[in-house]
């Protein structure tokens, strides 16, 4: 498969300076194009050229900044099917996945569009005079992207920091950076003034680390592993530039004896293999009340070899491969020496072998020490264990460091509530599996993150508060 290879939105970082990346096709393992990456010149320009047009851009009246992020949230709705289409090639995500992201970011562009004029800051009764408050933005906002969701995440940072009156700089992931080139386009495309949303492909260790050390830049919104997240949230420290960091999980989905077990057990699986379980809310691990563990584990493995792990282009698809070599081997690690209760299928044909594949499976660990307990393992592999009531289940799940999302399978709404307030993470799903919606905050508790993105509070992580006090006296 070929697919058209846009070019960065402003033409001075695409010389190349950096070297170039080959762009592969998870599934097939095949180059499909040639991306040109920044050295760290050509990210310091670009911060430059953001930075100049970040005056004129704050100055854009309220109504028409609103105006302008709908006609981009209308120029990416033109072309669903096209940046779906370069993500089913450059990621492996399954036609129907790509098409639901390059949606989220039509519909984030167009919650935010609401922002501009709704900025408003606050009256505040003080003695001798007037108080009142000001949302200012910050000036150049650096978002970096990881490789697993690379239209959603990117709009998560883009939309609100847009709105809010702040120009962009965004650095894709290496391996995926073709929609992110396109949806740059569009936005220039729709009339977004020049230099105000600036792509970046290149290497975390380059562009991403002038993010970081460039003064310029006034905020980081860091999307990736908990490990660079602390390199990050480290460098910004030394100028106190403010960072959203959202990084790993180690979710779980609780299931209890009360429960609809048929229907808890058909959509567990999609709570961990979408995406091909390389999602930072993934519930890798299942606990299960005793009582009624050996008979959801006979549903959930049947539904486990369910899964339609086929073709990421195919309309049937519900998972496709991993992004690469490397990652598939660091994840059939976690299958070593451990209890394997079923494994699904992958596709096995010509056109496929040289793809990133793997079956999904599900295993028993021993121990609550276990490798594949504890850690991130972002990839198709579930580990399910027994819990004996309440207390150990909230005690088990919290068994971690991380602490991003999670589901509670109960029929009792009592329970439900008691556990949702005592998992200490961020999101919660109670008798489903949502985690992120554009409409109400997400983000981690411990080392799954710092700040909260989304929701109706999403422009103020990219102000200032500002305080003004006028004298009647
Ligand atoms: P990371 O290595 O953390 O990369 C995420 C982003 O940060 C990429 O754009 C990367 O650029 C960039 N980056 C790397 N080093 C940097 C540095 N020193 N300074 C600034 N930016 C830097 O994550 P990954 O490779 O995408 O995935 C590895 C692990 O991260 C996964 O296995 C998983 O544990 C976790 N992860 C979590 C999430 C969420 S949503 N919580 C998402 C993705 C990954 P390059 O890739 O171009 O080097």
């Amino acid at each position: 498969m070929s697919v058209g290879i846009a070019v960065a939105a402003d033409p001075s970082v695409t010389r190349g300076a950096g070297g170039s990346h080959t762009v592969v096709n998870p599934a097939t393992g095949r180059a499909i194009g040639e991306v040109p990456l920044a050295d760290a010149a050509e990210t310091d320009a670009a911060i430059a050229r953001a930075n100049e047009a970040f005056p004129a851009w704050k100055a854009v009246a309220p109504g028409e900044r609103a105006r302008l992020l709908r006609a981009f949230a209308a120029a990416v709705d033109a072309h669903i099917e096209e940046l779906a289409q370069l993500e089913v090639a450059n990621s492996g995500h399954t036609v129907g996945n790509a098409r639901w992201e390059a949606g989220n970011v039509r519909d984030v562009l167009n919650y935010y569009s609401a922002s501009p004029e709704r900025m408003m800051g606050k009256q505040i009764p003080v003695p001798g005079g007037v108080d009142i408050t000001f949302r200012e933005p910050l000036g150049v906002v650096g978002v970096i992207v990881p490789w697993n969701f690379p239209m959603p995440i990117a709009g998560w940072g883009f939309g609100p920091a847009l709105a809010a009156g702040n120009t962009v700089v965004l650095k894709p992931a290496e391996l995926t950076p073709l929609t992110a080139l396109r949806i740059a386009e569009l936005a220039r495309e729709a009339g977004l003034p020049e230099s105000v949303f600036i792509v970046i492909p290149g290497k975390g260790s380059v562009v991403g680390q002038r993010f970081v050390d460039n003064p310029t830049v006034r905020k980081v919104c860091f999307t990736g592993s908990t490990e660079v997240g602390k390199q990050i949230m480290a460098g910004c420290a030394r100028q106190v530039k403010p960072v959203t960091l959202e990084l790993g999980g180690k979710n779980a989905t609780i299931v209890f004896a009360d429960t609809d077990l048929d229907k808890a057990a058909a959509s567990a699986p999609y709570a961990v293999f979408d995406n091909a379980g390389q999602d930072c809310c993934a519930r890798s691990r299942v606990l299960v009340q005793r009582s009624v563990y050996d008979e959801f584990l006979d549903k959930f493995a049947a539904a486990v070899r369910g899964v339609k792990v086929l073709d990421p282009a195919s309309a049937d698809a519900e998972m496709g491969p991993l992004i690469s070599a490397g990652h598939r081997d660091s994840v059939a690690r976690y299958l070593d020496g451990v209890e394997i209760a079923t494994t699904g299928t992958a596709p096995d044909g010509a056109d496929f072998a040289g793809g990133f594949w793997m079956p999904p499976s599900v295993v028993l660990p021993r121990s609550v020490t276990d490798a594949v307990w504890r850690e991130e393992v972002f990839g198709p592999v579930v580990a399910m264990m027994p819990f004996e009531d309440e207390a150990e289940a909230i005690a088990m799940a919290n068994d971690t460091e991380y602490g991003l999302s999670g589901s509670i399978f109960t029929s009792d709404v009592g329970r439900a509530l008691r556990v949702a307030r005592g998992v200490q993470s961020g999101n919660l799903s109670v008798n489903s599996h949502s985690s992120v919606r554009y409409w109400t905050p997400f983000g981690g508790y411990k080392q799954s993150g710092l700040g909260r993105e989304l929701g109706p509070n999403a422009t103020d992580a990219f102000t200032e508060e500002k305080n003004v006090f006028i004298a009647t006296d």
